[in-house]
């Protein structure tokens, strides 16, 4: 097993590590606190290509490995995971058209998202959380048209995306087998954006309602076959929920770091904090969680570029790179006492941020789930 990341692997950690560090951090905790989605940073990164990760060269993204798109998400977890959502969710939201559409869909819609910017996953509803495979919203067959109504929520970007992948029952017989995908662009005037959440953590992310009010889609925008919506929605997770697992990583890494400049500073009893073997303890549990979140990210990323389905090793990935960012910000708000309950320091804001890993692309009960069942098959 080689340990090596590539010379372009490289790369990308550094640029991201770069340009988090310099145009990221100075506005993390103020975009965190109003709410705000930071267009000016999301046109940066579009300048730097972070919306052509996981999209092929040839329909003008990246084209680079998952690997080396976890490393990004990676890096921007670290300082901010509001931007870290935003990256690898809009990449998940590309991956039905690049897993799953026809070579006209590819070159008809990638190019635009991939070089501005933000495709769209839509499958949630108030009614399909984790049971995904119950959606209330219908698409109806009309000569070579579909007429969609109903709603999805907790979209994330949903009031700034440029373009939707869109998941809606059109056989409501056939059950998980008669749900359909289709690409809708923002300017459907079908497409309404209900109301944005407020949230406790990833606060800079525009969680969005989104409103199917008679949304008129070609037949020729659909993605796969009808009925293929479920397959192509659980492969597209796969992928997503290790984008997730390798910015929960980053969230983790950043506070240890915080605690560890925190603790060898901080004087109590005439000594340093961290010369106190209690504290040297929770350090080392927290170093070995991060290590082994990062190594089971790391491997499914590598397994996502290969042949077969891998959901087996992503959700271990997300579940352990989930559960890590948990334990590790509230063990880093811990070593900091008083100070790191406050907002002097971004500790409280990494735990409330680390939170949603446990949630989105799956709970950490669906991935015990996941895991479970192929253990057992
Ligand atoms: N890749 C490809 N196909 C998949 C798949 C995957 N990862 N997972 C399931 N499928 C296919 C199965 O092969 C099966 O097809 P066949 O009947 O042709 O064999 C079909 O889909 C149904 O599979 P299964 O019976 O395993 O699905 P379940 O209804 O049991 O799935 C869970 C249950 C909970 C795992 C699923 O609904 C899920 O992941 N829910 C969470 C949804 C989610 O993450 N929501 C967040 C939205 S984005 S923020």
């Amino acid at each position: 097993m080689d340990f090596t990341f590539t010379e372009e692997q490289v790369l990308i950690q550094n640029m991201v590590r770069e340009f988090a560090e310099k145009e990221v951090k100075p506005i993390a905790a103020e975009i965190d606190k109003t709410h705000r989605f930071p267009k000016e940073t999301v046109k940066k990164m579009a300048d730097l290509n972070l919306f052509g990760l996981g999209i092929p060269e040839e329909y003008g993204g990246t084209g680079v490995d998952t690997l080396a798109s976890c490393l990004a998400y990676e890096e921007m977890g670290k300082v901010c995971a509001s931007h870290a959502t935003i990256i690898s969710v809009h990449s998940m939201g590309t991956k039905p058209i690049v897993y799953f559409g026809s070579e006209e869909q590819k070159k008809k819609y990638l190019p635009d998202v991939a070089k501005n910017g933000i495709a769209c996953f839509a499958l949630t509803e108030p009614g399909a959380g984790t049971d995904a495979a119950s959606q209330s919203s219908r698409g109806v067959r009309q000569g070579d048209k579909f007429i969609l109504n109903g709603s999805k929520i907790f979209i994330t970007s949903g009031s700034e995306g440029r373009l939707y992948c869109i998941f809606v029952m059109t056989q409501p017989d056939k059950g998980l087998k008669g749900i359909s995908c289709f690409i809708v662009k923002r300017d459907n005037p079908g497409l309404k954006i209900g109301q944005l959440e407020e949230k406790l953590g990833i606060c800079a992310s525009a969680t969005a309602e989104l409103v199917l009010d008679n949304l008129e889609v070609s037949a020729a925008d659909m993605i796969g076959a009808e009925g293929d919506g479920f397959r192509i929605a659980m492969r597209c997770l796969d992928s997503g929920r290790i984008g997730v697992a390798a910015l929960a990583t980053g969230i983790a890494q950043a506070a240890l770091d915080a605690a560890v400049a925190y603790i060898k500073d901080r004087k109590q009893f005439g000594k340093p904090l961290a010369a106190n073997q209690g504290l040297q303890w929770y350090v080392a549990d927290m170093a070995a969680q991060i290590e082994a979140a990062r190594l089971l990210t790391y491997k499914a990323a590598i397994l996502n570029d290969q042949p077969g389905r891998h959901s087996k090793e992503t959700a271990i990935a997300k579940l352990v790179a989930a559960n890590t960012a948990m334990d590790v910000t509230r063990l880093s708000i811990q070593l900091h006492g008083g100070i790191g309950y406050t907002k002097h320091h971004s500790v409280e804001r990494f735990l409330r941020d680390a939170k949603i890993t446990e949630i989105y692309e799956g709970t950490s009960e669906v991935m015990k789930m996941v895991i479970s069942g192929s253990v057992l098959a």
